[in-house]
């Protein structure tokens, strides 16, 4: 994560969905009785501008679980207010597609994400395949809208879709070897144009690997996400399944992953090996830890207001998740273990 001055991101201000037609229509439908995944598609019909992304099917409707209470709720019972939908999919990091914030939605367009395999693999006794359907069908899909902070210093408010990761491991009962999850990114350089160019990719040595201690990895928050804002994930998100980490900096959420490896030995992580005394393995948000290059302690978060506009917030320990994670980690000394 290079420091840049700010892109400009192409958005004008009739794409800004305003968050709060999404809430409302949420919040009318359930009131109407109609429950389920049905409001929650309704509502992103409403509020949907963004680039030509698959629906979900009827079948995978059906299946969403729409009743994520406890992951919905601010930690200082401040209303969340989500991030609009065209911010979250035009304003990205995903340096596979450039390493500038408007080029992941730009050059990803016709990424091609089915077929797909995920090997699941490793210190396990039945590893597993999954087919692009299996990934949205083999689990209860669930909404839960989760803050994500950028190492860089920003944060959005995002409506994932997607089940627990610990679900998946569970399906491929992990030995007692086990003690690290490994994640790969897919590696096809002719389909990402920053694999082919080192400028582009922004200096990275792909694939992109990200990793994670057995029981962060099943911590019931850390989500594998197939969708956003009621629709499957666009690419420029990490289609068609990233991992999402809400009490990490951004950089954990690996997308476009193809393998998830259960290892005995901590796994050696793109941001690590690239500035290992920047990006740590563990990457906790703590705003007590100032990055070498810029303090941690607040964040932009990245609302309705214009792009620049000065939406200062002060940074939370475990990006306000610490009741649900804090105990991951006691005896710790996290400013080594950063
Ligand atoms: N494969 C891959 N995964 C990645 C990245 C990347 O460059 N490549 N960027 C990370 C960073 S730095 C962030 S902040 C989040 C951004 O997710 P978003 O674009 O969906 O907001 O994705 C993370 N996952
Ligand atoms: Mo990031």
């Amino acid at each position: 994560m290079l420091i840049k001055t700010p892109q400009k991101l192409q958005l004008k201000e009739q794409d800004v969905t305003p968050e709060n037609i999404y809430f409302n229509r949420r919040d009318m439908l359930k009131k109407m009785g109609f429950l389920g995944a049905s409001s929650l598609l309704a509502s992103a019909a409403v509020s949907s501008k963004a680039n030509a992304i698959e629906w979900f099917s009827e079948k995978e409707k059906a299946s969403f679980n729409l009743e994520p209470l406890t992951y919905q709720a601010d930690n200082n019972n401040a209303k969340l207010i989500l991030t609009p939908e065209t911010k979250v999919t035009t304003h990205n990091n995903f340096y596979e597609f450039g390493a500038q914030k408007h080029q992941p939605a730009e050059l990803s367009q016709g990424f091609q994400v089915n077929p797909w395999q995920l090997t699941i693999s490793g210190e396990c006794d039945k590893p597993i395949t999954l087919d692009y359907d299996d990934l949205t069908t083999m689990f209860t899909l669930e909404e839960r809208i989760y803050r994500l902070r950028c190492v860089e210093a920003w944060s959005m408010v995002v409506p994932w879709i997607g089940f627990s990761l610990a679900d998946l491991l569970r399906k491929v009962s992990p030995n007692s070897n086990a003690k690290y999850v490994r994640f790969e990114s897919l590696h096809d350089p002719e389909q990402m144009p920053g694999q082919q160019n080192r400028r582009l990719g922004g200096g990275i040595n792909y694939p992109y690997v990200e990793g994670l201690r057995l029981d962060e990895a099943m911590n019931p928050l850390t989500l594998m996400s197939v969708g956003l804002y009621g629709k499957t994930l666009p690419p420029q998100n990490g289609a068609p399944i990233r991992l999402v980490v809400p009490w990490k900096y951004g950089f954990k959420s690996i997308k476009s992953i193809v393998s998830i490896k259960l290892v005995s030995q901590p796994p050696k992580t793109t941001w690590q090996q690239l500035a290992p005394q920047e990006y740590g393995f563990y990457a906790n948000v703590n705003p007590e830890h100032d990055h070498p290059r810029w303090s941690q302690a607040s964040e932009r978060r990245i609302t309705t207001g214009g792009l620049f506009s000065r939406n200062r917030i002060e940074t939370l320990p475990f990006n306000g998740y610490g009741e649900q994670v804090a105990h991951l980690y006691k005896g710790m000394n996290l400013r080594k273990n950063y």
